[in-house]
Formats: structure tokens, sequence, C-alpha cells
């Protein structure tokens, strides 16, 4: 398999899982910019929705969709791990939570990626995100060390790649204290160690 990404984009998440999951599978990096790799591939003729990540699969199957991606990889290589089995109501609440990040959370960043964004535009923004934290913070409201309870999952590794961008755009994460040990105790997981030092990436504070 290669994983085809962007250091500390979303495609974190997939590789974080891939590593989790001990699977092997090599590494393309895009410039999201060019869309060319960095074997100098036109990359919009792998994906043609141009972004990452991208899975090719040893068949050539090219998967997209970071959520479908992760869950795709949970459930082909160590059925119940990193996911819930599908069909059972923790499988629900699981997808409750990829949709949340990817369709909300993750998408709440977007407008913080344009370095032209006007004030007015960037506070509405900023506002918006906190309201998202504030869904995840509550999920962890009762104390579990996870978003669905004891065990790390898929959305997880998701979550804690969507959190790990609010310091570098200037989002200050001081007042959610649950995500704030949240983002530190994942950071110290050896599969997410490792995939930050893959893709060149500073360790978590
Ligand atoms: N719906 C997609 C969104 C992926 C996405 O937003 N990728 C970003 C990086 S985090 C990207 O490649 N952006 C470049 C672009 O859209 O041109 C998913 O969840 O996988």
């Amino acid at each position: 398999m290669k994983l085809f990404y962007s250091p500390g984009a979303c495609s974190l998440s997939p590789h974080i899982v891939l590593r989790e999951l001990g699977l092997p599978f090599t590494l393309e990096a895009v410039d999201l910019k060019t869309k060319r790799t960095e074997s100098g591939a036109d990359f919009t003729a792998i994906n043609p929705k141009g972004y990452v990540p991208a899975l090719q699969l040893d068949d050539g199957e090219v998967l997209t969709e970071g959520a479908a991606i992760v869950q795709y990889l949970a459930d082909k290589h160590a059925p119940g791990r990193l996911a819930p089995l599908a069909g059972t109501v923790e499988r629900a609440r699981l997808n409750g939570h990829l949709n949340f990040i990817s369709a909300e959370l993750h998408k709440a960043f977007g407008p913080l990626f344009n370095p032209a964004l006007a004030a007015e535009a960037r506070e509405a923004a900023v506002a918006n995100i906190g309201r998202k934290l504030d869904v995840v913070e509550n999920a962890l409201a009762d104390g579990r060390p996870y978003l669905t309870g004891p065990d790390f999952t898929v959305a997880d590794a998701y979550v804690f790649v969507v959190l790990s961008w609010a310091p570098k755009l200037g989002v200050d994460l001081a007042r959610w204290s649950r995500l704030n040990e949240f983002s530190q105790r994942v950071s110290t997981r050896a599969a997410v160690q490792a995939a930050m030092a893959a893709e060149r990436l500073p360790k978590a504070a």
C-alpha cells in the first residue's frame, strides 16, 4: 500500500492508523499547491479530487476520504481493534464521531488556512471552531481517555490530527482542558510518534 500525504495534514490520521496496525506501506508526499507528488506524478490523475489522503492498495485501487480509509484499514486488518465491529451500536457511535470530526470540526478549520482571511471572518471561524471543540470536550467529560471509552480508535487518531492544527493557526486551546490532556495522551503513542517523525513534524510539546 502507498499513502499519499502532506506533512501534518489530515493524511496524518491514516498514517497513524497504518502504524498502529503495524502494516507494510510506503509514503509519497504531495505538493498540494502544484498537485505533483514527490516522484513527479500528477496527483490529480491518482486522486481527481486533488486532496490528501489517498491510499493506493496493492492491486492499484485508490481509496480516498480519510474516514473511509481508516475504517477500511481497521476492519480489514484487525477487526474490532481500532474500530468496533460493523453493525454494533459501538460502531455507530464511532461513525458519529468520525462524521462529526470530518464534516464539522475539520471543515471548520478550513477558513483559517486562507492567509487572506479578513479579521471579522476569522473571528467568526474561530468562534465556530470553539463550538465544535465544546462538543469533543463534552465527549470526554466523564474522564474517559479516548472518544469512545477506554480504547484508542481511528476517531482518536483523526481528532488528534485536527487538534494539532490549532496552535499553528493561532487558535488557543487553553480553555479545553480535556482536549489538552487527550492530545498529550495520544502524542505519547509509539505509532503517533513514528508517524510524526516520518513526516518530519516537531514533537508535540
Ligand atoms: N473530505 C476529505 C478532505 C481532505 C482534505 O481536506 N485534505 C486537505 C488536507 S487536510 C487537502 O489536501 N487540501 C488541499 C486541497 O483541497 O487542494 C477527507 O476527509 O479526506
